[in-house]
């Protein structure tokens, strides 16, 4: 299966919905007042924010429709307005010719993706390199369970904390090991709950700064894993998180389980932070590199570009 069939596939909640009333709407192949209030409620449905609305409306006011292939050029200029806002996030995270030792730290809120995300990664990369799996969610015994499956499976170092340690703690172990080791990547996983946002977030903040005091010369990037299905909320998020963290990188997961795939494109549009991967399904595979261009046609339901 080609990457574009993935994204075509598993994005089709969206696509089923946007694509299918896009079309309803376009069939008098008229583009008046009523039809621009039509395609502007139907996009807004899929959680596209307002002010991307505005631009994707904007771009198509002036479009004649006179045939088929009219109402085909309407969605084909929405894929290129909506490719044009994604394309600067296109990040790589995982670089497999990068030599420099990387140690990347998975936040977000609980349910998220966070460590199915991090056994994701560790599978794709390459097996000639060395990973050390962190499990800094020391509330939960299921959590460390979870990822030392994950890490087991695929021959990587493991390093947890005792129940209820501070996430801290077991974080400036693993990056001395990390450190003294021959690792390549340090990925951490941290908790997604905790009695309220300010804590969790200072929580890692404090994780963050003890990293930094093992080696500050390590490249670290703190990467923010969003539940897709949460659509707009995702924003709220992004804002916290990102301020706060100063994330470098965002993963939208669970892409293959909402119709609400339209909010990628509205923080897309709002933040300036890179977007790495997607999630489009809970087995291992599932997670796929950011591409705009295969985002941008698979929701409008069109044909990859040759
Ligand atoms: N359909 C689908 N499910 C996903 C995807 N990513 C993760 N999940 C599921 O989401 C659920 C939560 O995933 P976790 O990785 O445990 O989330 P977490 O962020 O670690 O959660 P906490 O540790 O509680 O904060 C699991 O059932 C995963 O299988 C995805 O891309 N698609
Ligand atoms: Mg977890």
């Amino acid at each position: 299966m080609s990457l574009f069939s993935i994204f075509k596939d598993k994005l089709s909640k969206t696509s089923n919905i946007l694509s299918f009333n896009i079309l309803e709407i376009l069939k008098n192949k008229k583009i008046d007042d009523l039809t621009l209030e039509e395609l502007e409620n139907v996009l807004i449905s899929s959680d596209i924010s307002l002010d991307v609305v505005n631009q994707l409306i904007n771009s198509i006011k002036k479009i004649k429709i006179s045939n088929d292939d009219g109402i085909k050029n309407v969605l084909e200029i929405l894929a290129q307005n909506i490719e044009s806002i994604l394309l600067p996030r296109e990040h790589v995270l995982i670089n497999e010719k990068n030599d420099e030792k990387k140690i990347l730290i998975f936040v977000g809120v609980n349910g998220s993706g966070k460590t199915t995300t991090i056994g994701k990664i560790a599978n794709k990369i390459l097996s000639n390199k060395k990973i050390l799996i962190a499990a800094c969610d020391t509330f939960r015994a299921a959590a460390v369970e979870q990822l030392e499956d994950w890490a087991k499976k695929n021959n990587n170092g493991f390093v947890a904390g005792k129940s209820n340690q501070d996430p801290a703690s077991v974080a400036y172990q693993a990056t001395e090991e990390f450190g003294k080791e021959n690792y390549d990547f340090l990925l951490i996983d941290t908790a997604g709950r905790l009695s309220n946002n300010t804590n969790l977030i200072n929580q890692l903040i404090k994780l963050k700064n003890v990293i930094s005091k093992v080696n500050s010369s390590f490249n670290i990037e703190t990467v923010l894993v969003l539940d897709g299905t949460n659509g707009s909320n995702m924003i709220k998020q992004v804002d916290i998180f990102g301020n706060e963290l100063n994330v470098s990188s965002l993963i939208i997961t669970k892409l293959d389980g909402t119709a609400k795939g339209g909010a990628l494109i509205s923080i897309a549009n709002k933040f300036e932070i890179p977007i790495s991967y997607v999630g489009l399904g809970e087995s291992i595979e599932d997670l796929v590199t950011f591409n705009s261009q295969n985002f941008a046609r698979s929701i409008l339901n069109l044909e990859e570009q040759k």
